[in-house]
Protein backbone atom coordinates (compact mmCIF):
# COMPACT_ATOMS: atom_id res chain seq x y z
CA UNK A 1 0.00 0.00 0.00
CA UNK A 2 1.14 3.53 -1.22
CA UNK A 3 2.34 5.27 2.20
CA UNK A 4 1.86 9.16 2.26
CA UNK A 5 4.53 11.60 3.45
CA UNK A 6 2.60 12.01 6.74
CA UNK A 7 3.09 8.60 7.26
CA UNK A 8 6.68 8.15 6.38
CA UNK A 9 7.15 10.99 8.70
CA UNK A 10 5.40 9.95 11.86
CA UNK A 11 7.79 6.96 12.01
CA UNK A 12 10.88 9.67 11.62
CA UNK A 13 9.68 12.49 14.35
CA UNK A 14 10.32 11.86 17.51
CA UNK A 15 8.23 15.29 19.10
CA UNK A 16 5.21 12.53 20.60
CA UNK A 17 2.43 15.37 20.25
CA UNK A 18 4.17 15.72 16.10
CA UNK A 19 3.70 11.60 15.65
CA UNK A 20 0.49 11.57 17.15
CA UNK A 21 -0.70 14.40 14.62
CA UNK A 22 0.94 12.84 11.78
CA UNK A 23 -0.43 9.10 12.90
CA UNK A 24 -3.85 10.30 13.05
CA UNK A 25 -3.75 12.03 10.04
CA UNK A 26 -2.34 9.13 8.15
CA UNK A 27 -5.05 6.73 9.88
CA UNK A 28 -7.95 9.09 9.06
CA UNK A 29 -6.68 10.10 5.96
CA UNK A 30 -7.17 13.79 6.45
CA UNK A 31 -5.25 16.84 6.94
CA UNK A 32 -7.91 19.14 7.93
CA UNK A 33 -8.52 20.74 11.18
CA UNK A 34 -11.73 22.53 12.17
CA UNK A 35 -11.28 25.95 13.72
CA UNK A 36 -14.75 25.58 16.60
CA UNK A 37 -14.98 29.41 17.29
CA UNK A 38 -18.66 28.78 18.03
CA UNK A 39 -19.60 30.79 21.34
CA UNK A 40 -21.74 27.84 23.07
CA UNK A 41 -20.59 24.56 24.89
CA UNK A 42 -23.59 23.11 22.77
CA UNK A 43 -22.59 24.25 19.78
CA UNK A 44 -19.18 22.85 19.44
CA UNK A 45 -20.04 19.87 21.13
CA UNK A 46 -22.81 19.28 18.45
CA UNK A 47 -20.44 20.86 15.39
CA UNK A 48 -17.30 18.33 16.68
CA UNK A 49 -20.92 15.48 16.62
CA UNK A 50 -20.77 16.42 12.51
CA UNK A 51 -16.89 17.09 11.69
CA UNK A 52 -14.82 14.66 13.71
CA UNK A 53 -14.73 12.20 11.73
CA UNK A 54 -13.49 14.17 9.32
CA UNK A 55 -10.66 16.40 11.27
CA UNK A 56 -7.37 15.38 12.79
CA UNK A 57 -7.24 18.71 14.60
CA UNK A 58 -9.98 20.83 16.53
CA UNK A 59 -8.99 24.09 17.03
CA UNK A 60 -10.44 26.47 19.79
CA UNK A 61 -10.79 29.32 21.48
CA UNK A 62 -12.20 28.80 24.79
CA UNK A 63 -12.39 32.51 25.68
CA UNK A 64 -15.00 33.09 23.54
CA UNK A 65 -17.36 30.57 24.80
CA UNK A 66 -20.00 32.75 26.63
CA UNK A 67 -21.18 29.69 29.23
CA UNK A 68 -17.47 28.11 29.38
CA UNK A 69 -17.27 26.08 32.16
CA UNK A 70 -14.20 23.29 33.21
CA UNK A 71 -16.31 20.69 32.66
CA UNK A 72 -16.91 21.52 28.94
CA UNK A 73 -12.70 20.60 28.23
CA UNK A 74 -13.62 17.30 29.82
CA UNK A 75 -15.94 16.82 27.19
CA UNK A 76 -13.78 17.96 24.30
CA UNK A 77 -10.90 15.37 25.47
CA UNK A 78 -13.65 12.32 25.42
CA UNK A 79 -14.71 13.62 22.39
CA UNK A 80 -11.36 14.09 20.61
CA UNK A 81 -11.03 10.39 21.91
CA UNK A 82 -14.41 9.30 20.33
CA UNK A 83 -13.33 10.97 17.20
CA UNK A 84 -9.33 10.41 17.01
CA UNK A 85 -8.70 14.82 16.79
CA UNK A 86 -5.96 16.08 18.55
CA UNK A 87 -6.89 19.46 20.52
CA UNK A 88 -5.26 22.42 19.38
CA UNK A 89 -6.09 25.81 21.88
CA UNK A 90 -5.45 28.77 19.70
CA UNK A 91 -4.56 31.15 22.97
CA UNK A 92 -1.65 33.26 21.10
CA UNK A 93 0.25 33.55 24.19
CA UNK A 94 2.51 36.70 24.03
CA UNK A 95 3.82 37.51 27.07
CA UNK A 96 6.77 37.01 29.21
CA UNK A 97 7.59 33.62 30.56
CA UNK A 98 6.52 33.98 34.12
CA UNK A 99 2.95 35.27 32.62
CA UNK A 100 2.70 32.70 29.89
CA UNK A 101 3.08 29.82 32.81
CA UNK A 102 0.23 31.04 34.62
CA UNK A 103 -1.85 31.63 32.04
CA UNK A 104 -1.31 27.97 30.08
CA UNK A 105 -1.53 26.22 33.36
CA UNK A 106 -3.69 28.05 35.83
CA UNK A 107 -6.36 30.84 35.39
CA UNK A 108 -10.43 29.58 35.03
CA UNK A 109 -9.11 27.94 31.76
CA UNK A 110 -6.06 25.69 32.90
CA UNK A 111 -5.37 24.71 29.45
CA UNK A 112 -2.21 22.56 29.72
CA UNK A 113 -4.66 20.28 31.26
CA UNK A 114 -6.59 19.40 27.72
CA UNK A 115 -4.91 20.94 24.95
CA UNK A 116 -1.93 19.10 23.80
CA UNK A 117 -1.07 21.99 21.51
CA UNK A 118 -1.12 25.33 21.87
CA UNK A 119 0.77 28.10 19.54
CA UNK A 120 2.64 31.28 20.80
CA UNK A 121 4.13 34.37 19.56
CA UNK A 122 7.91 34.93 19.85
CA UNK A 123 7.47 38.72 20.22
CA UNK A 124 9.19 38.65 23.88
CA UNK A 125 11.81 36.45 22.81
CA UNK A 126 12.80 32.94 24.00
CA UNK A 127 11.96 33.52 27.73
CA UNK A 128 8.22 32.42 26.14
CA UNK A 129 9.18 29.50 24.53
CA UNK A 130 11.23 28.80 27.94
CA UNK A 131 8.40 29.21 30.37
CA UNK A 132 5.32 27.19 28.16
CA UNK A 133 8.21 24.63 28.17
CA UNK A 134 8.97 23.79 31.95
CA UNK A 135 5.04 23.23 31.78
CA UNK A 136 4.39 21.80 28.70
CA UNK A 137 6.61 19.16 28.58
CA UNK A 138 5.74 17.95 32.00
CA UNK A 139 2.20 17.27 30.06
CA UNK A 140 3.34 16.10 26.91
CA UNK A 141 2.02 18.68 25.12
CA UNK A 142 3.14 20.25 22.04
CA UNK A 143 3.97 24.09 20.75
CA UNK A 144 3.14 26.11 17.36
CA UNK A 145 5.21 29.05 17.09
CA UNK A 146 3.53 31.70 14.97
CA UNK A 147 5.89 32.29 12.11
CA UNK A 148 3.07 34.05 10.05
CA UNK A 149 -0.12 35.24 9.91
CA UNK A 150 -3.26 35.61 7.03
CA UNK A 151 -4.57 38.87 7.96
CA UNK A 152 -3.85 41.74 5.92
CA UNK A 153 -0.77 44.49 7.26
CA UNK A 154 0.47 42.12 9.86
CA UNK A 155 3.78 42.93 11.13
CA UNK A 156 5.52 39.81 10.92
CA UNK A 157 8.22 40.48 8.49
CA UNK A 158 10.28 37.88 6.72
CA UNK A 159 12.86 38.78 9.18
CA UNK A 160 10.86 37.88 11.87
CA UNK A 161 9.61 34.84 10.15
CA UNK A 162 13.56 33.49 10.14
CA UNK A 163 13.88 34.56 13.74
CA UNK A 164 10.53 32.16 14.71
CA UNK A 165 12.24 28.97 12.83
CA UNK A 166 15.50 29.69 14.58
CA UNK A 167 13.96 29.77 17.84
CA UNK A 168 12.16 26.18 17.48
CA UNK A 169 15.56 24.62 16.12
CA UNK A 170 16.52 26.05 19.62
CA UNK A 171 13.70 24.29 20.97
CA UNK A 172 12.48 21.50 18.57
CA UNK A 173 11.93 19.00 22.24
CA UNK A 174 9.22 21.09 22.85
CA UNK A 175 8.41 23.30 19.46
CA UNK A 176 6.31 21.28 17.01
CA UNK A 177 5.70 23.26 14.00
CA UNK A 178 4.72 26.76 13.18
CA UNK A 179 1.38 28.40 12.10
CA UNK A 180 2.20 29.22 8.69
CA UNK A 181 1.02 30.59 5.05
CA UNK A 182 4.12 29.29 3.67
CA UNK A 183 6.25 26.02 4.31
CA UNK A 184 9.28 27.12 6.07
CA UNK A 185 11.92 24.27 6.13
CA UNK A 186 12.21 21.26 5.03
CA UNK A 187 13.10 19.82 8.30
CA UNK A 188 10.85 16.78 8.96
CA UNK A 189 10.57 17.81 12.47
CA UNK A 190 8.16 20.86 12.05
CA UNK A 191 4.46 20.71 10.76
CA UNK A 192 3.32 23.60 8.92
CA UNK A 193 0.07 24.57 10.62
CA UNK A 194 -2.28 26.85 7.91
CA UNK A 195 -5.16 29.05 9.34
CA UNK A 196 -7.10 31.25 6.41
CA UNK A 197 -8.44 28.32 4.26
CA UNK A 198 -11.44 28.44 2.57
CA UNK A 199 -13.22 27.61 -0.85
CA UNK A 200 -15.67 30.61 -0.83
CA UNK A 201 -14.46 33.23 0.36
CA UNK A 202 -10.90 35.62 -0.46
CA UNK A 203 -11.24 37.51 2.10
CA UNK A 204 -13.51 39.07 5.11
CA UNK A 205 -14.16 42.75 5.97
CA UNK A 206 -11.98 42.83 9.23
CA UNK A 207 -8.59 41.84 7.08
CA UNK A 208 -8.49 38.26 6.79
CA UNK A 209 -7.50 36.72 3.54
CA UNK A 210 -7.90 33.13 2.63
CA UNK A 211 -5.87 31.18 0.25
CA UNK A 212 -7.40 27.94 -1.18
CA UNK A 213 -6.99 24.64 -0.14
CA UNK A 214 -4.67 24.12 -3.51
CA UNK A 215 -2.93 27.17 -2.92
CA UNK A 216 -2.13 26.07 0.82
CA UNK A 217 -0.88 22.68 0.66
CA UNK A 218 0.42 22.43 -3.25
CA UNK A 219 1.90 26.15 -4.19
CA UNK A 220 3.01 26.79 -0.37
CA UNK A 221 3.69 23.05 0.26
CA UNK A 222 1.58 23.04 3.97
CA UNK A 223 1.21 20.56 6.06
CA UNK A 224 -2.50 20.99 7.88
CA UNK A 225 -5.24 23.39 6.55
CA UNK A 226 -7.53 25.05 9.20
CA UNK A 227 -10.96 26.07 8.43
CA UNK A 228 -13.20 27.67 10.54
CA UNK A 229 -16.40 30.17 9.27
CA UNK A 230 -16.35 27.96 5.40
CA UNK A 231 -16.94 24.72 7.49
CA UNK A 232 -18.99 26.02 10.73
CA UNK A 233 -21.44 28.35 8.71
CA UNK A 234 -22.11 25.89 6.02
CA UNK A 235 -25.68 24.81 5.38
CA UNK A 236 -24.07 21.01 6.36
CA UNK A 237 -20.69 21.60 8.33
CA UNK A 238 -20.60 17.09 7.76
CA UNK A 239 -20.30 17.95 4.26
CA UNK A 240 -18.42 20.39 4.08
CA UNK A 241 -15.98 18.73 6.23
CA UNK A 242 -15.92 15.80 4.26
CA UNK A 243 -15.54 18.15 1.25
CA UNK A 244 -12.40 20.03 2.58
CA UNK A 245 -10.93 16.33 3.80
CA UNK A 246 -11.27 14.79 0.32
CA UNK A 247 -10.31 17.72 -1.73
CA UNK A 248 -7.55 18.32 1.04
CA UNK A 249 -5.83 14.50 1.01
CA UNK A 250 -5.99 14.33 -2.62
CA UNK A 251 -3.72 17.05 -2.83
CA UNK A 252 -1.20 14.95 -0.29
CA UNK A 253 -0.89 11.49 -1.68
O1 LIG B 1 -2.74 34.05 10.94
C1 LIG B 1 -3.71 33.53 11.48
C2 LIG B 1 -3.55 32.67 12.58
C3 LIG B 1 -4.67 32.07 13.12
S1 LIG B 1 -4.42 30.90 14.36
N1 LIG B 1 -4.96 33.74 11.01
C4 LIG B 1 -6.07 33.17 11.56
O2 LIG B 1 -7.17 33.41 11.06
N2 LIG B 1 -5.94 32.34 12.65
C5 LIG B 1 -7.11 31.69 13.27
O3 LIG B 1 -7.75 30.88 12.31
C6 LIG B 1 -8.18 32.65 13.79
O4 LIG B 1 -7.94 32.95 15.15
C7 LIG B 1 -9.46 31.85 13.61
O5 LIG B 1 -9.67 30.99 14.70
C8 LIG B 1 -9.16 30.99 12.39
C9 LIG B 1 -9.70 31.55 11.09
O6 LIG B 1 -11.07 31.40 11.02
P1 LIG B 1 -11.89 31.50 9.64
O7 LIG B 1 -13.30 31.50 10.09
O8 LIG B 1 -11.48 32.80 8.99
O9 LIG B 1 -11.51 30.28 8.84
Amino acid sequence: MKRSAYGQRAAEVTHPVAKKLLQCMEEKKTNLGVSADLTSQKEIVELIHEVGPHICVLKTHVDVIADFTPSFTVELQKLAEKYQFLIFEDRKFADIGQIVQRQYEGGVYRICEWAEIVNAHILPGPGIIEGLKQIGMKHNRGLLLIAQMSSAGNLLTPEYTQQTLAYAQQHADFVMGFIAQTKLTNDPRFLHLTPGVQFANSQDDLGQQYVSVEKALVENQTDVILVGRGIYLASSPREEARRYQECGWGYSV
